[in-house]
């Protein structure tokens, strides 16, 4: 109101954020509250989200602390397949050892770990159809695991080698895996999220019954493609499942700067008026069943869903991070959702179908045949054994066409290559 007096009021003042626990402090999760598992109710997969958004605040649990399936959610899968996706979360997990170490070995410059993370990626992967198209970020190389990617060829890939298909053009880890639905992983952050939606917009207008299945960290929600895919993906019920990992972190950020504090992140769909879920990510028979309740009502045009799997980052953001500069290192022990990998081991022995001494066995196992995909890998080269691309591909694989500007750029860097005494250009 014009002219009236602000003298009482407090100076304005913004709200900044603060993670609870910060390196050296004791870390108490007690108060933090943990719904029992089976307690969430399972919607018919033909009802109107506005009658469910009670499932975008809570956390769909299937596992108990026994290890027992309870509640509608029990996906009830055989053992043979609880089995499967057993040993690819363990293979994921031995992948990602090895590749880390071979980068502080040196050879190569940059590693992303999973670990934590296992179930949200391999579940989702045994729930899709093996066509389903899978627009991840870069820590989903789970799918390409789960879905029986040759390790080699994701090694070739971090090490930019002779074998590598991308020519040495990616950063390592930012695999593009056609035959495995597996879309180019960009570095720029929720890129992937419109292309998804636009994918799967365009396999509804030709009919097809594919749909598309699309991940991106809690940090990236707050990227404007977010929301601008969310808008497409309500308007036209886009037959997509859009995946929010909240591993809490981003980078050294924690949640709260992407809007944790406020609300979920799986709430974000009530005001787009699609589904949502909110699901312990560390459960790998709920995200299971939640990926397969979603790609039903996909590919029943009832449209997309937004999952929240609620997880927790194990480990630094990447090689070149290092979180005990940032976090409490007791963060990670005292998360109370557990290891994925143990939770779905404890359950496979709760059913009697499995045993310490088969799960040390295959311990063993995985971490061999990564070890051979490993040797078979750096004889295509590692990280400073030389130049791995001839140098004159440098400007390939861009345009079908290469343009005039380009060529001529091509051209003077081999000029100057031929003209420095060591030529490297292939001849
Ligand atoms: C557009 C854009 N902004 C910033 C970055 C730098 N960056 C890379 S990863 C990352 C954190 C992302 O966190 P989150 O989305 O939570 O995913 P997480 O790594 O936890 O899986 C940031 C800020 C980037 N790659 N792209
Ligand atoms: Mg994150």
């Amino acid at each position: 109101m014009a002219g009236h007096s602000r003298a009482n009021l407090p100076p304005l003042s913004l709200h900044v954020p603060e993670p609870r626990f910060r390196p050296g402090d004791a870390v108490d999760f007690n108060g933090f509250d943990v719904p029992p598992a089976g307690a969430a109710r399972r919607p018919d997969t033909g009802d109107a989200p506005a009658d469910f958004h009670e499932l975008s605040y809570g956390l769909v649990r299937v596992l108990d602390e026994e290890g027992h399936a309870v509640g509608p959610w029990d996906p009830k899968l055989s053992p043979d397949l609880l089995r499967r996706m057993l040993r690819s979360m363990v293979l994921l997990r031995a992948f990602d050892e090895r590749m880390f170490r071979a980068q502080r070995q040196g050879k190569t410059s940059f590693y992303m770990k999973a670990r934590g993370e296992e179930a949200v990626a391999v579940a989702a992967a045994y729930a899709l159809d093996a066509d389903d198209m899978c627009f991840p970020s870069y820590r989903q190389q789970g799918l390409l695991i789960a879905r029986g990617c040759p390790l080699v060829d994701m090694m070739n890939q971090i090490y930019s080698n002779t074998g590598d298909k991308l020519g040495g053009k990616q950063l390592p880890i930012m695999y593009s895996e056609k035959r495995f639905g597996f879309f180019s992983i960009s570095g720029n952050l929720t890129t992937q999220y419109p292309q998804a939606v636009g994918w799967a917009m365009a396999s509804a207008a030709k009919g097809d019954n594919r749909i598309a299945a699309v991940w991106c960290g809690e940090g990236s929600t707050a990227e404007g493609d977010f929301h601008s895919a969310c808008t497409f993906a309500a308007v036209y019920r886009a037959p997509v499942i859009m995946n929010v990992v909240n591993n809490q972190w981003a980078i050294s950020s924690f949640s709260g700067f992407a809007g944790a504090e406020a609300t979920t992140f799986a709430a974000r769909a009530i005001g787009y008026g699609i589904a949502g879920l909110r699901v312990d990510g560390n459960d790998a028979l709920a995200v299971y069943a939640a990926t397969m309740w979603a790609a039903e009502r996909a590919r029943l045009n009832q449209g997309s869903t937004l999952i929240e799997l609620f997880t927790y980052r194990a480990e630094g953001h990447s090689t070149s991070d290092d979180p005990t500069q940032y976090r409490s290192a007791e963060e990670s022990g005292a998360w109370p959702l557990g290891d994925p990998v143990v939770r779905l081991k404890d359950h496979l022995i709760a059913l009697g179908e499995w045993s310490e001494e088969q799960h040390a066995e295959q311990d063993k196992a995985c971490a061999e045949e990564v070890r051979a995909a490993q040797k078979a890998a750096e004889a295509n080269g590692i990280l400073g054994h030389g130049l791995h691309q001839p140098l004159d591909s440098l400007f390939d694989g861009v345009f079908e066409e290469m343009p005039w500007h380009l060529q001529e750029q091509r051209q003077q860097m081999l000029d100057e290559e031929e003209a420095s005494g060591r030529p490297w250009a292939r001849k």
